[in-house]
């Protein structure tokens, strides 16, 4: 009897938090630019869709093609063109057999408030401030002891490593994904900044700095954690993290353990020292004190790299056997010391770094070809030397960059457009936070066209919107509070640990992962292919984490199709 009952309430439970809407068919929940291309893809037999306002009435038909078969999610794919319907408001699609769709939004401005939220889950992942909102997602300050110096740093005593934002699910704080995470956000402010100074992203006024956009706030109160993480002798510590993961429903503010500083890596110098060369051109024209404070901290983590020519340490960074935080290990240090050069020469126009750049540039077979990760930043360095608008950049580095990427964005829409999702994604993308995968490939789709002059490519990176808004196999959004059907159950300690049934909002999930790296993917029913792979479980940190590294291109991308942006056709 209690078993049956429980039954029945868990039935309940899953009725509500199922999609009021057909999983069957698939639209991107936010909606469409009216000027844009729009699909619909349905995994059910079907011949024809109708989309209806939210009156009920046809506004436009249309035949559904196909199918197409997609490999990655086992699913028989119908395609449905609407891109001729261009009229703003809000709509649904109904499919014969399918049933309907979740409602959607024909506008201009379908991104900007996602754009903000984005941005406001970097303020609600700040560590060391009191964390307020209207909205009831507040925390304490937290973690605002001094670290100690890990034994692997040679050094003995404590060190204030306050500030920052916390990496992900977790409270450490990792000077790898720092770099990436924070390095994309100044490219993106620099690449937009007229349609970004005057973004409101929810920051509390007494915690701002009246003199900065709210974007550059954000990402100062990063970059100044960075900076404390830089050793006297230009390195930059690896990471600050307690030894161990605390449990998962703790808040921030008590969450007590000890933090250390762990040994400094070439890696983490070389992400630090891009970073903050960037940053020095952002910061110029709000706070030339600022951006000088940046460009010495990068030119002396340079010169740290020049006294350490090999990697530091030699195998790349291991956690110590009485550590079991993030690693973030990385035996190849050349595509972060490429990515320094780029944004060094980019910033000050020294021979030094341009000759770094053009003597190592040719590394790798191929300049573009891979979407940028904490790992691999080596397509950073790339576009960026390719877009600075320095003087003396060498020629032939710029066209073989230009003709690498121009293959790459070729292969990305081919990808897209054979794909029964219109998914760019490979199977092998299907890794811990493939979502930002896909979102990276965005960026260099974004990046390509700008380079190439080929807006073309721009119409692939909205498609990845599309995806990670919907067009995917269960129908659903990945990013928390925005869209249709998004996930409840991030692995994420304040959404586990507070008192609010929702989770923290603007946070993009990891998304599906082919390999089974925690229990629920390993429940998950045998030969579940790589684009389901995906629970919305709380102990999910392979497939429902978030992590700053992956709301930092998501960001990015959203900062591209905001409405002041001109309209493609
Ligand atoms: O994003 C990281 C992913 O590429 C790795 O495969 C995974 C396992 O090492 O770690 C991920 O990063 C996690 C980090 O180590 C600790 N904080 C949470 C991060 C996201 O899951
Ligand atoms: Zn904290």
């Amino acid at each position: 009897m209690a078993r049956k009952l429980i039954l029945i309430f868990a039935g309940v439970f899953m009725a509500i938090n199922a999609a009021a809407y057909s999983e069957s068919i698939k639209v991107n929940t936010i909606g469409y630019k009216p000027l844009e291309e729009k699909f619909v893809v349905c995994d059910k037999a079907c011949s024809y869709f109708a989309v209806y306002d939210n009156k009920g009435k046809k506004v436009f038909s249309n035949d559904m093609k196909g199918p197409v078969k997609d490999a990655v999610s086992g699913d028989e794919c119908f395609t449905g063109n609407f891109t001729q319907f261009k009229t703003p408001g809000v709509y649904y699609i109904e499919i014969e057999k399918a049933g309907r769709s979740a409602e959607f939004e024909i506008s201009d401005s379908i991104y900007d408030k996602p754009f903000e939220k984005v941005m406001h889950a970097f303020y609600q992942l700040r560590c060391g401030i009191d964390i307020k909102s209207k909205t009831g997602f507040e925390h304490k300050a937290c973690h605002l002891n001094p670290a100690e110096y890990h034994e692997t740093t040679g050094e003995e005593g404590e060190i204030d490593v306050n500030g920052g934002w916390h990496d992900a699910g977790d409270y450490g704080k990792y000077a790898v994904n720092s770099g990436i995470s924070t390095g994309t956000l100044i490219l993106m402010f620099e690449r937009y900044k007229n349609r970004l100074e005057n973004i409101n992203t929810g920051i509390p006024a007494e915690q701002k700095i009246k003199k900065l956009p709210d974007v550059l706030n954000e990402i100062k109160w990063n970059l100044d954690w960075m900076l404390k993480m830089q050793a006297k002798n230009g390195g930059v510590y690896h990471k600050a993290t307690p030894l161990q993961f605390p449990p998962l429903n703790i808040m921030p503010e008590d969450d007590k353990n000890t933090y250390f500083v762990y040994e400094i890596t070439s890696t983490a110098t070389a992400d630090f020292a891009a970073v903050m060369a960037a940053a020095a051109r952002v910061f110029k024209s709000y706070d030339s004190a600022y951006a000088d404070k940046c460009l010495k901290a990068a030119e002396k983590a340079w010169g740290y790299l020049e006294a350490n020519l090999g990697m530091v340490p030699k195998e790349g960074y291991k956690n110590p056997d009485d550590t079991k935080t993030g690693q973030y290990g990385d035996n190849d240090d050349k595509d972060e010391r490429l990515w320094a050069a780029a944004e060094l020469f980019s910033t000050t126009g020294k021979d030094t770094y341009n000759t770094y750049f053009t003597a190592n540039y040719k590394n790798w077979e191929k300049a573009v070809d891979k979407a940028p990760s904490w790992r691999e930043v080596k397509e950073m360095a790339m576009v960026s030397y390719c877009m600075s608008e320095q003087a003396g950049k060498s020629e032939e580095a710029c066209a073989s960059i230009k003709d690498s990427i121009r293959v790459h964005c070729d292969t990305l829409m081919a990808r897209i457009n054979e794909n029964g999702y219109r998914n760019v994604m490979s199977e092998d993308d299907y890794v811990w936070g493939s979502n930002s995968v896909a979102l990276n490939y965005a960026i260099n789709l974004i990046s390509g066209a700008e380079i190439l002059a080929e807006p073309k490519y721009k119409k692939g990176a909205l498609e990845i919107l599309g995806y990670i808004f919907g067009i995917n196999p269960f129908a659903r959004s990945y990013v928390t509070g925005i869209g249709g059907n998004y996930p409840l159950n991030i692995h994420h300690r304040p959404s586990a640990g507070d008192k609010n049934s929702e989770p923290w909002p603007g946070l993009l999930a990891g998304g599906p992962n082919k390999r089974p790296q925690d229990n629920p993917l390993r429940s998950l029913p045998f030969g579940t292919p790589p684009a389901r792979s995906y629970a919305d479980h709380v102990d999910s940190y392979a497939s429902n984490e978030i992590a700053i590294n992956w709301n930092a291109p998501l960001a990015f991308v959203l900062a591209e199709f905001i409405s002041n942006n001109v309209v493609m056709e």
